[in-house]
């Protein structure tokens, strides 16, 4: 028997949206002699042209290292590296452009804030606070740091529907919390942390706050000063640029009190055999040769979506998964984990006993590319009673036809599944 009857409403793509499946050009490539549905756009999202070009401009005009040279290149790439780190500044409206560092993406990002900042504050019986729906990379880092200095990591649970279950969070954060380190938006569900009140609410008790942004910074337009974080990661690949760069904003004050990351070229003052001095911040943490390419590709990246405009990017997704929800509920047999209050980006499901990943294999011979598996999210897996899900996720390049492309290919999974 089928579920609903009634046809879900597709949204209309906006003017400001018209052009941008021409502006990738993987778009129009076949898969499998199908049209691509790219639908793994959390796992890594597409590069725009502008992108490319920004990447292939650099290599074929201004290739060199930076800060180190007075030749006319290097002070070239010097200028497109440090113009792209003012640029992700203004995206997000950090204070200063000093307080983007440039790593190799959300997981190196806290790794630097668990090494640079908090290690050298711990002691003993302190705690740090996490919920029950990060990713690997927002829990393991700590773990390893709890190993090393006997600190205890607290978690925030998640109610069945897959939002923050708060009713303890008033006990979990208490004067031995030296971090709240929290995520945005879930990479596995899609939920959308109301994260601003917890963030006032560490404030308030003068408690340091992480924001794991990876699958934010792409769809809501963020403003670090008002969120009132401290620190706040993300990665290029995710927000439509190369892979192997990525950031970590942290409020200048916390950023002059920490200890470098890594040592060697770049970021010192001066160096004897008899110790070495360090830059001040954000050089103090970008230690050898950079991903200079990948910085001026992120730089692109957000000129690209800052062209486009995140508000209409991020009422027109939230239009899309809408869409794409109504429509995976009406495939008998498709169970849909978590029901968020609000969602971004992703839709987790099962279908039976189909394994996820035969899941994704099937929907892959008919063109449509998801991701299956834990989502690197296992307590969260956990949590929800399954082992893994086949996700759906969504980009400003996705459009109705995408979505009736997946609903199309799932039911054609359910007939060889169910
Ligand atoms: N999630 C996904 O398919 P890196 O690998 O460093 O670029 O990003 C890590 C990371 C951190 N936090 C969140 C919320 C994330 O979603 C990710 C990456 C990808 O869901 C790859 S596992």
């Amino acid at each position: 028997m089928s579920k609903t009857n009634s046809q879900p409403t597709p949204p209309a793509i906006p003017e400001a949206l018209a052009h941008v499946r021409g502006d990738f050009p993987i778009l129009s490539r076949t898969v499998h002699g199908k049209p691509l549905v790219y639908l793994d756009n959390a796992a890594s999202t597409q590069k725009p042209q502008a992108v490319i070009d920004a990447v292939t401009r650099y290599y074929s005009h201004e290739n060199a290292n930076i800060h180190r040279g007075v030749h006319l290149l290097s002070t070239e790439a010097t200028g497109a590296y440090e113009e792209a780190r003012g640029k992700i500044a203004k995206f997000i409206n950090a204070a200063d452009d000093s307080e983007i560092i440039y790593t190799r993406g959300a997981t190196e990002s806290v790794n630097l804030v668990a090494h640079s900042y908090l290690e050298p504050l711990l002691q003993p019986g302190d705690e740090i606070l996490i919920s029950a729906m990060e990713h690997h990379a927002n829990i393991v880092p700590w773990q390893l740091l709890c190993a090393r200095t006997g600190a205890i990591l607290k978690v925030i649970p998640v109610t069945d529907d897959c939002d923050l279950d708060l009713a303890t969070f008033d006990q979990l954060l208490t004067e031995k919390t030296k971090l709240l380190s929290i995520v945005y938006v879930s990479n596995a569900i899609g939920t959308v942390n109301d994260i601003q009140p917890l963030l006032d609410q560490a404030k308030a008790r003068g408690i340091p706050t992480l924001v794991d942004a990876a699958q934010a910074i792409q769809h809501i337009p963020l403003d670090v000063q008002k969120l009132g974080c401290d620190f706040l990661v993300a990665s290029g690949h995710k927000i439509y640029a190369p892979t192997g760069i990525g950031i970590l904003y942290g409020r200048r004050a916390l950023l002059d009190t920490m200890r470098p990351y890594q040592g060697g070229g770049d970021m010192i003052a001066h160096v004897t055999f008899e110790g070495s001095t360090f830059k001040e911040p954000p050089s103090r943490f970008e230690a050898g040769t950079p991903h200079i390419e990948g910085a001026i590709g992120l730089g692109a990246a957000i000129d690209y979506l800052s062209s486009v405009g995140l508000p209409a990017i991020h009422d027109y997704e939230s239009q899309l998964i809408a869409y794409a929800v109504a429509k995976l509920s009406q495939i008998d047999g498709l169970k849909i984990i978590g029901n968020p209050r609000v969602r971004s980006g992703a839709i987790s499901f099962t279908m039976g006993d189909a394994h996820p990943h035969d899941i994704g294999t099937v929907l892959d011979t008919e063109g449509v590319a998801i991701r299956s598996g834990h989502h690197c999210c296992e307590p969260l897996m956990k949590r929800l009673g399954v082992p893994a899900t086949a996700r759906a996720s969504f980009s400003l390049y996705n459009t109705p036809a995408d979505v009736d492309a997946l609903a199309a290919a799932l039911k054609k999974t359910a007939l060889l599944f169910l």
